[in-house]
């Protein structure tokens, strides 16, 4: 058996464990967990948990622990609002030992995002590992409330996955409504516009131009091995998505700028933040988007390509969507 097909029966394995934890839980919990929606027709006890469909990926992002990797805070995961601290944690691996090889992706061997639960806010921090492998960073949670830490990495010895765990920032939270709808988003004096709707199921692009005062941008500078970093979180949840950037710097095919192009796997129609990070002028920018999903077969309420059945533009609920930005 060779290493591919070996790794192959080790996830086939997992996934059968996990699935038969789910049957765990359908029988443990209340006979009135029907989550499904067909709470009037119970589903017997020993009913597995039906598989995802075919083709969408297991959103990462949601666990703290997969596929026997852990990720665990060393140090306090409350802090005081607006004070930097130095935040600590490990990757512990199957064998229950901390992880000390890692592969690069993304020019880093570990990328830790961290937002507020509100998605009113992001950081892209790269941790310093020492040799017992223990990461720290300088951290500050701006304001008080719940934020979400993402641990991005490869294992050298396993598959790429995103841990998370819940940070808190102590004091008075005044949660943030998420902003509406935008395929435009201004930052740092840069004006950037959003091309392309997310699918859910499908791996859609999403292309981005970025703009100043007017004219578009075409030195843009290589930012961890792209012209740009694209995270994408799922509202509700914080599903954190792998989005992959459409070509490299010096590939000779890939323009430095205005266009800065990705394909973004979405594992549901709903609601994402996204979070396009870019550098030029020598510092980073963050430009933020709230974008609607649609599935493959009914696109986003707000897609051009659906003709208004038979409300008026003014009385769409999500006002035109497209170019409406705040
Ligand atoms: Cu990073």
């Amino acid at each position: 058996m060779n290493t591919s097909a070996k790794l192959g029966a080790y996830a086939l394995g997992l996934a059968v464990i996990f699935a038969g934890a789910f049957g765990v839980g359908g029988v443990a919990g209340s006979p009135a967990a029907g989550t499904d929606g067909h709470g009037a027709r119970p589903a017997p006890a020993t009913t597995p948990a039906p598989p995802a469909p075919a083709g969408v990926p297991d959103p990462e992002g949601l666990q703290v622990s997969r596929n026997g990797y852990t990720l665990t805070p060393q140090t306090a995961t409350t802090v005081k609002p607006g004070k930097e601290a130095d935040f600590r944690f490990t990757v512990t691996g199957p064998d229950g030992r901390p992880v000390t090889g890692y592969r690069v992706q993304h020019e880093r061997k570990l990328h830790l995002i961290v937002v507020p639960r509100d998605l009113g806010g992001f950081q892209h921090l790269h941790p310093e590992q020492a040799a017992d492998g223990v990461w720290s960073a300088r951290l500050t949670l701006p304001q008080p409330g719940v934020y979400r830490a993402f641990a991005d990495f490869a294992p050298e010895t396993g598959q790429a996955m995103t841990l998370g765990t819940d940070l808190h920032a102590a004091g008075d939270y005044a949660p943030r409504t998420l902003p509406g709808e935008s395929r435009t988003a201004t930052v740092d004096g840069y004006a950037v516009t959003l091309d392309g709707d997310p699918v859910a199921g499908s791996a859609g692009e999403l292309a981005f131009s970025v703009s100043r005062d007017g004219r578009p941008v075409t030195d843009l500078q290589p930012h961890l091995g792209a012209y740009g970093h694209l995270v994408a979180l799922r509202a509700g949840d914080l599903a954190y998505l792998h989005v992959h950037p459409g070509g490299e710097p010096g590939d000779g095919r890939t323009p430095a700028g205005p266009r800065v192009a990705f394909l973004a796997e979405v594992p549901s129609p709903g609601v994402y933040r996204l979070f396009l990070d870019f550098r030029h002028g020598g510092g980073v920018h963050t430009a933020a988007f709230t974008v609607q999903a649609g599935s493959a077969t009914t696109p986003a309420p707000s897609s051009p390509v659906t003709p208004a059945p038979t409300a008026s533009p003014a009385a769409s609920p999500t006002g035109g969507g497209h170019g409406h930005a705040h």
